[in-house]
């Protein structure tokens, strides 16, 4: 056939938030870049819009992303879309998780990355050649890949309607988490982005600040020290307001790369400390152990340099007992932190993690992929019972979302700034928090969800 237009469709979570949508859709962006310019495209964010079915035909070709929380509302939007007669490719990470449970209901399935399945899926189509199933997970060089198209640069209207711009400049990780679903998509293999490319996309997306979705940039300080450097001697150039990266500890051992990075504008570290609890060193993939004196020391160092930290810490692991939320509270409280993510241990599908869970008979039953955000408990914890964890989870954030102890995090984050500073960096100072908080507040829609846990409830998290 030939394609009329192809339709790229983000489903809808968070909606918008003070009128825009908290983050761009990157992974859409690069996919329409891929499009052949004589073939018309689009993206349609349903955090924005209502989704204007009536204008899809039988010769338009729609792709719609998946997450494993968000896969129940792309199997709603494909229905959809396919009464309309038009062709329904669906990919991202809970189809390359789960393929064989994507292909019943959409016409075509990508599994891993789209970089170059989508222009073989383009053209198969219109040779009317197309396939059930395409794979990518050779993990090739990114130079060169999906560079942003000014058309689609323009289309995606960034500042207009997203608080957040996301930006890619390294793809892949080599360890192997038992819990990470990130590595099925990305690869094991650590790849970069030719550092000319970073600096042209941001420039034509005229982007001041943005988040990268590399899972494990900072590994990067220890493998590829030289690539880093030469990246944040360009970044140093460029007028930008901050980024945010995500990293494992050991970036606290590299101050010089730490003081050049802060050159390049890095405004804030998300550290995957994960755990308090030196009893869940195994699960852990030897990235985090416990050890909160070396935890201390990271954010120090990190802060030393001018830079943010982010904790983010998982909740039920099995090493975990019921005195593990207390005592990591009482780390987050005495850290100095700027910010801090807890998350509920979620067995994704397609990880050794589930795997694990499923033969010692240890999952759910009858749980919606939409509870799979990881704020709720879809497993049976080892030392304690699912309604002690979900209770744990509730009490630690209420401790660390409450307004007050957002507003003490955020103060602090800014007073490490210069007062001349202080305009520029207030958004940034408070707005990690505020994401977090709403990220747990989804709960607050469900009848047994209460966000303020009465106080007299933490004796039962207590370690005394
Ligand atoms: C950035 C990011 C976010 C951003 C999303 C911003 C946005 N608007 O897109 C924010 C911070 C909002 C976010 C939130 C959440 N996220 Co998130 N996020 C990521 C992250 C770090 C990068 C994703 C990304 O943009 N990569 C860059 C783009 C270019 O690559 P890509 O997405 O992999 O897409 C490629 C392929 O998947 C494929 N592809 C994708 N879609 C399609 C469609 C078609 C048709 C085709 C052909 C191909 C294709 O082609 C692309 C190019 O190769 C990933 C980790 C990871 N590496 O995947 C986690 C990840 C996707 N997130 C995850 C989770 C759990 C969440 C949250 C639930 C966390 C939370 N507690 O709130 C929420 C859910 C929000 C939601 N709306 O669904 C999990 C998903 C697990 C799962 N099984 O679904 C991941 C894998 C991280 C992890 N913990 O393992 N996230
Ligand atoms: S370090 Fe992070 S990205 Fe790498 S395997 Fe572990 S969880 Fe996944």
């Amino acid at each position: 056939m030939n394609i009329n237009k192809v339709v790229l469709i983000y489903p809808r979570r968070e909606g918008r938030i003070f009128g825009k949508a908290p983050g761009s859709p990157y992974a859409l962006m690069r996919l329409a870049s891929l499009v052949p310019d004589e073939i018309p495209v689009e993206i349609w964010d349903e955090d924005l819009i209502d989704l204007p079915y009536d204008r899809l035909g039988p010769n338009d070709l729609v792709g719609i992303t998946s997450k494993t929380l968000s896969i129940d509302r792309a199997r709603a939007i494909a229905q959809a879309v396919r009464k309309r007669g038009s062709v329904v490719a669906v990919g991202g990470t809970h189809a390359t998780l789960v393929p064989d449970e994507v292909t019943h209901w959409a016409d075509i399935t990508a599994v891993g990355e789209g970089y170059r399945t989508l222009p073989q899926i383009i053209r198969d189509v219109s040779n009317d050649t197309a396939q059930k199933l395409y794979v990518d997970e050779e993990w090739n060089s990114l130079a060169g890949i999906a560079r942003l198209t000014d058309r689609v640069i323009e289309m995606a209207h960034e500042h207009r309607d997203y608080w957040t711009p996301y930006m890619e400049i390294t793809r892949g990780c080599p360890r192997d988490c038992t819990f990470c679903t990130a590595i099925r998509v990305s690869g094991k293999v650590m790849r970069h982005r030719p550092i000319d490319e970073v600096v042209d996309e941001i420039q034509r997306r005229r982007i001041r600040r943005f988040f990268l979705t590399d899972d494990n940039f900072g590994l990067n300080f220890r493998t590829n020290p030289d690539y880093i450097s030469n990246l944040f001697d360009a970044l140093a150039k460029l007028d930008l307001d901050g980024w945010t990266a995500q990293a494992e500890m050991m970036v606290g051992n590299f101050p010089e790369l730490l003081a050049q990075a802060r050159r390049a504008h890095l405004e804030k570290l998300f550290i995957g400390f994960e755990s308090i609890n030196a009893g869940n060193r195994r699960d852990l993939g030897g990235k985090s152990k416990g050890n909160v004196a070396e935890y201390q020391r990271t954010i120090d160092a990190i802060h030393k340099q001018g830079i943010g930290v982010v904790g983010l810490f998982v909740l039920g692991l099995d090493g975990d007992t019921l005195d593990v939320f207390e005592h990591t509270w009482d780390f987050v409280r005495n850290s100095e932190l700027d910010s801090v993510s807890f998350t509920i241990m979620t067995p994704y599908p397609g990880t050794e993690l589930r795997r694990e869970y499923e033969e010692q008979n240890r999952l759910l039953p009858n749980v919606p992929w939409s509870k799979y955000d990881t704020a709720h408990v879809v497993f049976q914890p080892a030392h304690m019972s699912v309604e002690q964890l979900r209770r744990g989870y509730d009490w630690i954030c209420h401790k660390a979302y409450d307004p007050t102890a957002i507003a003490v995090r955020g103060l602090r984050t800014l007073r490490r700034h210069p007062i001349r500073q202080y305009q520029r960096r207030a958004f940034s100072s408070f707005s990690t928090d505020f994401g977090y908080r709403q990220t747990v507040s989804y709960r607050d829609r469900e009848p047994d969800f209460r966000w303020r846990v009465p106080s007299r409830l933490s004796s039962q998290f207590s370690a005394k």
